[in-house]
């Protein structure tokens, strides 16, 4: 269970790594942006295993899609 947890945090930060040095560059790549538009739907969300309470809290400006900034600031206040 303990490796599980390590690895399990491994690929969080690696993933919070990737999607903020791509959205410093203008662009939003992120694992769980499947079909690839830059964006991450409640679907792409709930798929990913990120919790479907903080999408709400996410999406700043409620247009039903994280994008790099909203998922960045979203990603800061988890810290
Ligand atoms: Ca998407
Ligand atoms: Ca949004």
């Amino acid at each position: 269970m303990a490796r599980l947890t390590t690895l399990f945090a491994l690929g969080l930060a690696a993933s919070l790594a990737a999607a903020t040095a791509q959205a410093a560059e203008g662009r939003f790549i992120h694992p769980a942006d499947t079909n690839k538009d830059d964006r991450i739907s409640r679907q792409e969300w709930v798929a990913y295993k990120l919790p479907a309470a903080e999408f709400d809290k996410a999406d700043t400006d409620a247009d039903g899609l994280i994008n790099g900034p909203e998922f960045v600031a979203w990603r800061q206040t988890q810290a």
